[in-house]
């Protein structure tokens, strides 16, 4: 069973500065996107698992409008979305944000552009995966699609999977592409709760499909579908051993991290968090009646989980085999430390609590280095002149 443990500030972290020089910047369709500043002079966290590191925090890149996803790429530059509809690509070493694409989308609520992941051969077979909500109020939806990459910018997109239902909440949509060299989607359950127990529809799901958008061999249903009965799984990210964990908002209360097994009911809309009772008195049953999976850990109030990192690096060696997440509501990096199986959470620390404002977005770097991306222009955050921005973390 996993536990909450809510520390006082406890250590404290310096800041570094770094400042650059005008002509490290780089102009980019006309428009300067390389806003490199000073941090703040001062912060503390919260941490009760490794009071001995100390941590270094630095702004990356400033002026951007709701990260919504940051992958590293084999070239070693930051791939980012923006829900507006950009994608670009970041020099982890100068700031420089360069647009490479301008996904045609319908940003409607917490609908827009969303997802990316990369294809696994890149450096043959530049596939970009993007997932994005389209479509007039009325009809809302969401699709997959991929794009080729020429060195310069990105091709016309390619549709693998559209029609998914959406909506201007609950779309799910983050991309990762497994061990297995399959396509992994999360979707929303659009603002329909029942569809989520429906196994004929996309929505409330996790998917899987090859890396061309068929469904994927050996899917439990015949389907797309890999796992059903999820709400609005935020976040998705394959551990070092090949497990997959999922992120995803509860209602007014249990939001989750589920570790996705396949063929598995996720409980959503009939069970809230464990089955515990705590939805109603049909919960229990229903949990037994479709041996409804659980989630790893649970919080209520919610905080709302966003994107999900595995870290598994000597760079910071107290954070080895950890899920590291970013949540919206929460305004804070949560880490679980997993068990040796990777099954349940040993203990939880809250990290840069309401720092950086709202956190949607975080990626580990092959060096061990931890980046995230605020989301405070979404709409629902109080955005500061700088944002939105990327943040790396390291060791001091
Ligand atoms: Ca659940
Ligand atoms: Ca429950």
């Amino acid at each position: 069973m996993s536990t909450m443990v809510r520390e006082p500030l406890s250590w404290s972290m310096t800041l570094t500065r770094r400042f650059r020089s005008p002509s490290a910047r780089t102009l980019v369709a006309g428009a300067s996107l390389v806003l490199t500043l000073p941090a703040c002079d001062s912060a503390t966290a919260g941490g009760s698992q490794s009071p001995n590191v100390e941590l270094a925090t630095e702004v990356v890149a400033t002026g951007l409008d709701t990260v919504w996803e940051l992958a590293w790429g084999p070239d070693g530059f930051i791939w980012m979305t923006e829900r507006g509809g950009r994608v670009s690509r970041v020099n982890p070493q100068t700031g420089a944000v360069t647009v490479i694409g301008q996904i045609a989308v319908n940003e409607i609520g917490e609908g827009g552009l969303m997802g990316l992941a990369l294809h696994p051969d890149f450096a043959t077979q530049p596939w970009v995966y993007l997932a994005h909500t389209y479509g007039a109020q009325g009809g809302v939806r969401n699709r997959v699609v991929r794009a080729r990459f020429d060195g310069t910018s990105l091709g016309n997109p390619e549709v693998l999977v559209a029609d998914i239902p959406g909506s201007s909440i609950h779309n799910g949509a983050r991309l990762a592409v497994g061990p297995d060299r399959l396509l992994y989607i999360t979707t929303g359950d659009a603002s329909d709760a029942s569809i989520a127990q429906n196994r004929d529809a996309l929505a409330g799901k996790v998917l899987r499909l090859t890396l061309d958008g068929q469904p994927a061999p050996g899917n439990p249903f015949g389907t797309r579908i890999y796992s059903y009965g999820h709400r609005n799984p935020q976040g998705m990210v394959f551990a070092t051993d090949g497990s997959l964990y999922v992120t995803e908002h509860g209602p007014s209360d249990n939001d989750e991290v589920n570790r996705i097994e396949a063929g598995r009911n996720y409980g959503w809309p009939n069970v809230h968090g464990r089955c515990d009772g705590d939805s109603g008195p049909g919960e229990l049953s229903f949990c037994s009646a479709n041996n409804v999976a659980e989630p790893m850990a649970i919080w209520t109030p919610t905080i709302a989980p966003a994107g999900v990192a595995y870290y598994d690096h000597t760079l910071i060696s107290d954070f080895r085999r950890s899920l590291i997440f970013a949540t919206l509501k929460d305004a804070t990096l949560y880490r679980l430390a997993l068990s040796t199986d990777g099954r349940t959470v040993q203990s939880t620390e809250t990290l840069f609590v309401r720092e950086f404002g709202r956190l949607r977005a975080v990626l580990v770097s092959p060096d061990g280095a931890i980046y995230l991306g605020t989301s405070n222009r979404d709409g629902r955050g109080t955005p500061m002149p700088t944002d939105d921005r990327i943040i790396r973390i390291r060791p001091r």
